[in-house]
């Protein structure tokens, strides 16, 4: 009687195995046959019922049954959990063939490229290049530089002051400035960075812009050394026909003072829209350092002497790629951007 039960079980089982379809409806077999309220163990609670012969067969019997259901089932585990794992590389399966995002590649920014172009030429001819702070004192700004108070370079129509003594630098004199009170000479640097000026914005004013700045000091510098060291940076940066002229003009740090204008590149010196007429385009601004300044900075002007010089990186940038407004450079548009 139990053999007979024990054999529908082992023959129910085999059935059941053979529809099952997930490790879900596995373990729902294992309860219902070999769980501790299961089937199996139901019919072993009879054994009691059986003569002392009998047992030993039926015991062994229903071990071989219980050892054989185990064996299959663990068999149908291994089987369920390989298709499981070929069901998830099928849906996780990635198509190497089909073709990438691609990423775009950032741009440089018209400023920073002719930057640092600049740069390169005057770091050629042994230039250090010198940051400084943006917020500075009226002392670096101005005082040093020999521009004295009511001067309209200082008055808040034309400044950001943030204290009565702090600012945002006109210019980066102050690096400049900085730098010849801690060194001593021979000194050859330039500054780039920005600086401020209380203007409203229009197609050729900001706020803000970029000045490039140099200095040289050493024993014997001359205006022949101004002159030499600005032809070769002009002819670097607009090729080597361009021509170069100096006109007097007036800086309070710098005595004498002029500026520089290349021949026009447009109509070659005969007057076009570029030019507005003169054939000539002012680029920069130069002088040899004023004694004054020299001494404010501890620098003794009857040993050492210097020429110094500034440059705005905008209009050289809209000269150089027609930008008609400086506002685009600005603006971070990349469709604009992408153009350089
Ligand atoms: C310019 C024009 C001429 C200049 C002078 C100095 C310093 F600090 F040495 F006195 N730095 N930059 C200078 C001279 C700047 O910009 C148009």
């Amino acid at each position: 009687m139990i053999k007979q039960q024990l054999e529908a079980i082992n023959k129910a089982v085999l059935e059941k195995l053979s529809a099952v379809k997930d490790s879900q409806q596995l373990d729902e077999i294992r309860v219902k046959y070999l769980g501790k309220k299961g089937e199996l163990t139901a019919i072993l609670k009879q054994m009691g019922s059986l003569s002392p012969e009998e047992r030993p067969k039926i015991g062994q019997l229903a071990n071989e049954v219980r050892t054989s259901i185990e064996n299959k089932i663990s068999e149908k585990l291994e089987q369920i959990k390989a298709l499981e794992t070929q069901k998830r590389l099928e849906s996780e399966a990635i198509d190497v063939t089909l073709p990438g995002k691609k990423s775009e590649l950032g741009y440089y920014h018209p400023l920073t490229k002719v930057l640092r172009e600049i740069e390169e030429i005057f770091v050629g001819m042994g230039f250090e290049i010198v940051d400084g702070p943006e917020v500075e004192y009226d002392h670096y700004n101005f005082e040093l530089l020999n521009i004295p108070k009511g001067h309209p370079a200082r008055d808040t129509q034309d400044t950001f002051y943030i204290t009565d003594n702090i600012l945002l630098r006109t210019q980066t004199s102050p690096v400049q400035i900085r730098t010849m009170e801690q060194k001593k000479p021979p000194i050859r640097i330039i500054s780039p960075g920005r600086v401020y000026r209380s203007d409203a914005v229009d197609a050729t004013h900001s706020p803000l812009f970029h000045q490039i700045e140099g200095l040289v000091v050493d024993k014997g510098i001359t205006m022949s050394d101004l002159k030499g060291t600005l032809e070769i940076f002009v002819k670097r940066l607009y090729g080597e026909d361009s021509k170069v002229r100096f006109r007097p003009h007036h800086f309070p740090f710098t005595e004498p003072s002029a500026e520089t204008d290349i021949c026009c590149f447009e109509c070659g010196g005969k007057g076009c829209h570029l030019c507005k007429g003169e054939g000539w385009i002012e680029i920069l601004g130069c002088g040899m350092v004023h004694p004054k300044v020299l001494e404010n900075c501890g620098i003794d002007p009857e040993v050492y002497s210097g020429f110094a010089f500034g440059l705005g990186l905008e209009r050289i940038v809209m000269r150089r790629y027609n930008i008609t407004d400086l506002r685009l450079l600005y603006e971070n548009d990349t469709r604009f951007l992408k153009q350089f």
